[in-house]
């Protein structure tokens, strides 16, 4: 669907060129990717080998520093490695990311095929255990910075800690540190943990706890399972039962993983094709705009204005504004074109992107099995949920421009942390006592970031509250609470 009829429409409106670049079939068939990091010796590569139940080619397991490279460990019939250039070339692959890491780091960089059931549905990335003091630093490339990238590329990251050896030194914690912004990504596993006795387990855990707390907002809010992740039975077999159950959830929630991505793919094509929607609209209004002369100071006066041209089309076309892209993607490209020689709006264009809106993807969406609709929806933003038209306190112009202000803090729509947004709350006038009180209501999930629904309710009490109408410690009115929350 999207390579016959979306892709040409993308590339006739040089959507491709001003706004983001077009998919890729790599983009498509990627396989959710798990990233496994954590100090060296944690048992990384023996989690990889129990769940692949492989050896897959080049892998070294061993109580010394032994994986020495990044490996993406994938699907294949025939086992092979194909180092890291070639990976990072390969538009087939979803690596092409890593040629923006340099060379010292490609030839740290490989991926071994192997043909293990779990594989088909995932790829895992190895990685090398993280060393102390002079040796990480002595890697021929920065590995935290390496680490984010592949953070940001990836559907689920596991930190591996040795319960028995539980030691975070301060290179965990830059790694840690540099996955800032992929933390609602983040798992951890409290591994050997049958090598200790129950109340060893408990301190364990509360000082696992304790440090991270020092690194990550909430860390009590991240799954931590605990286990032993390999082939070996249990030392002690005291909490045997307890150690099945984790393992038996965590394989669950890796499985769950695929499902989630299919939905989280067509959710972002919605986004897409509303955008290109309202992409074609806004080069046929500036196309209208053009004087005989003066052209290119007029393009430039709009371009600046691009928030109000929006705006305007909005109220022509009866479009809402959210579904317009970032006005920081239209930058200078934009202004430099020739408009006259934009390609003109075309009605059976836009019948043919509603076509796909309302019945192409839906009809995908149903072709998902019910089981799979069920799967984590609450985490998923599905595009047809009608949850605009539940009634919601907060008037509809103020949520209009804080979308606004939302998609420029946040350009690819991820949840934002305190940090983040921080001074544009305070620049409503609310005192630092409020903002905190209000903070704590609205981070209904508890994970120290907010998702634009709940920037505008977080902007709304702070407003509010500016004006003297504090809300309570307690409970926030039911019609407060976003709709898009009501549900959950
Ligand atoms: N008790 C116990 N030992 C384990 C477990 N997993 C791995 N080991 C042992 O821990 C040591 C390190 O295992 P690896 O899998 O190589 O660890 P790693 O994290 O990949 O190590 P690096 O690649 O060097 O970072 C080996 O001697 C393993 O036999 C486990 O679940 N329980
Ligand atoms: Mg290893």
């Amino acid at each position: 669907m999207y390579f016959e009829k979306m892709l040409p429409l993308e590339q006739k409106y040089l959507y491709d060129e001003l706004i983001t670049p077009s998919l890729r079939r790599g983009d498509f068939d990627a396989k959710p990717m798990v990233l496994l990091l954590g100090q060296f010796s944690t048992g990384k590569t023996s989690f990889v080998r129990y769940l692949t139940k492989k050896n897959y080619p080049g892998i070294r397991i061993g109580p010394e520093p032994t994986t020495d490279k990044f490996i993406a460990i994938m699907y294949g019939e025939d086992e092979r490695i194909i180092p890291g250039n070639a990976l990072s070339l390969d538009l087939d692959k979803p690596f092409t990311f890593a040629s923006n890491l340099g060379n010292g780091f490609l030839t740290k960089f490989e991926a071994s095929f192997t043909p293990s059931e779990i594989l088909k549905t995932l790829t895992f990335i190895d990685t090398p255990g993280i060393l102390s003091g002079e040796k990480q630093r002595l890697r021929e490339y920065d590995f935290p910075e390496c680490a984010k990238w592949f953070a940001n590329n990836s559907d689920m990251i596991i930190l591996i800690f040795d319960g028995f050896k539980l030691d975070i030194s301060d290179e965990v914690k830059e790694v840690i540190k540099a996955l800032h912004g992929n933390s609602h990504k983040i798992k951890l596993v409290l591994n050997k943990a049958d090598q200790l006795t129950s109340q060893q387990l408990l301190k364990v855990y509360g000082s696992l706890m304790w440090s991270l707390g020092k690194i990550i907002d909430t860390p009590e809010n991240i799954r931590v399972y605990i286990g032993s992740f390999w082939e070996q039975p249990y030392k002690n077999s005291e909490n045997e039962k307890f150690f099945i159950s984790e393992e038996r959830e965590l394989i669950e929630d890796l499985h769950n993983l695929p499902k989630n991505s299919i939905l989280r793919k067509i959710s972002e094509l919605v986004k897409r094709a509303k955008f290109l929607k309202s992409h074609i609209f806004t080069l046929e209004f500036l196309r209208n705009q053009i004087p005989t002369f003066g052209r290119e100071k007029k393009q430039q006066q709009l371009c600046e204005n691009i928030r109000d041209v929006f705006e305007e089309i909005s109220k022509i076309r009866k479009f809402p504004i959210t579904d317009f892209p970032s006005p920081s993607c239209y930058g200078k490209s934009l202004w430099e074109k020739d408009w006259n020689r934009m390609p003109p709006l075309n009605e059976r264009v836009v019948q043919l992107l509603d076509e796909i809106l309302t019945r192409d993807l839906p009809n995908f969406m149903s072709m998902v099995s019910p089981e799979l609709m069920d799967v984590n929806l609450n985490e998923i933003d599905n595009p047809f949920d009608e949850t605009d038209n539940l009634e919601w306190t907060i008037p509809q112009e103020f949520r209009d421009q804080m979308r606004r202000i939302w998609n420029d803090l946040s350009p690819n729509g991820e949840p934002l942390g305190g940090g983040q947004l921080k001074n544009k709350m305070m620049e409503t006038g609310a005192t630092r006592d409020q903002l905190k009180l209000i903070w704590k209501l609205v981070d209904l999930d508890k994970t120290g970031k907010l998702d634009e629904d709940l920037f505008i309710l977080a902007m709304y009490l702070s407003k509010e509250a500016a004006m003297g109408n504090v809300p309570n410690d307690g409970p926030l009115p039911a019609l407060l609470i976003p709709p898009s929350r009501r549900l959950q």
